[in-house]
């Protein structure tokens, strides 16, 4: 590995971190391009949630049918802080997503943690537009070291809104015939008492990027600014790293939607979906 930069002590400490102007201009406009032509062109994983003051949108693996999107994962900068972050000279993309909040929702993304896939795991979320703390991501400061597997109780609070991804989570604290449900706790209710948690975020503008342990608590507020707040995010992993044995409705939706994943419960992460990154040490 080349030497360490100075946001890794930080990541490690506190299981998230900001790091300024890691993206320019160009791969600013790229992403959004992305994001613009894939409204266009939805993936099977496509949601929009709108509460009828502004919609929450997001989609995942779209680099696979983007090709803006595509050269951001594949010739950015992110693959290599992820390498810095993983510790490790080689490092697979997982998954793309993007969100966009537009102007006026209140829908919050849920606190919650990225539990689909165990061992080394991190998102790198950049943020296309200027972001107020009020509209951006929060996390729980050193929540990755918890040793905990939580699950929020509903993803999104508004029931009319609820979708697959809701019932999802209710099925793990239901009446608990799920064989795995008591394996998982349900996560507090941070926003009911905010001042007990050490909760960190920072203002943002284009290029920004936060660097975060998939097991560190976030969540985001809706989106009261007059602009649209999009975020792009590419999750990164080692090969230590496998699938969670909770992660069957994953493993279904990738099939269903035609991805070709070959993904099994406690399973590796290989294959064309997951392209491999490899930097050589001193680079
Ligand atoms: O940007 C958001 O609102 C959600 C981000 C998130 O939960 C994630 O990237 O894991």
């Amino acid at each position: 590995m080349s030497s360490q930069p100075d946001f890794i002590n930080d990541y490690i400490r506190d299981g998230a971190v900001c790091i300024r102007q890691a993206f320019s201009k160009n791969w600013i406009t790229l992403a959004r391009e992305g994001i613009e032509k894939n409204l266009t062109q939805p993936s099977p994983f496509f949601r929009k949630l709108d509460d009828g003051d502004g919609a929450f949108l997001s989609d995942c693996w779209s680099r696979r049918q983007i090709p803006e999107l595509e050269q951001f994962c594949l010739e950015s900068p992110a693959a290599r802080i992820a390498s810095h972050a993983l510790s490790s000279n080689r490092v697979r993309l997982a998954q793309d997503t993007w969100f966009v909040k537009e102007p006026g929702t209140s829908q919050r993304t849920p606190w919650h943690h990225d539990t689909v896939i165990q061992g080394p795991f991190c998102s790198i979320w950049v943020a296309l537009d200027s972001i107020p703390q009020s509209a951006t991501l929060e996390f729980i400061r050193g929540s990755h070291a918890w040793g905990k597997i939580l699950m929020p109780k509903s993803f999104f609070e508004d029931p009319a809104l609820r979708s697959a991804a809701d019932s999802y989570y209710a099925d793990f604290h239901g009446d608990g015939t799920r064989r795995d449900a008591d394996l998982f706790g349900q996560i507090p209710d941070i926003e009911a008492d905010r001042d007990a948690y050490d909760i960190v975020s920072w203002a943002m503008e284009p290029g920004d990027c936060l660097l975060f342990d998939a097991r560190t608590v976030h969540g985001a507020p809706g989106n009261q600014t007059d602009h649209p707040v999009r975020r792009f995010v590419t999750r990164w992993v080692t090969d230590e790293a496998y699938v969670a044995h909770h992660a069957q409705d994953l493993i279904e939706a990738l099939d269903k939607s035609g991805l070709n994943a070959d993904l099994r419960l406690g399973g590796p992460i290989r294959g064309d979906l997951f392209p491999e990154f490899s930097f050589e040490d001193g680079r």
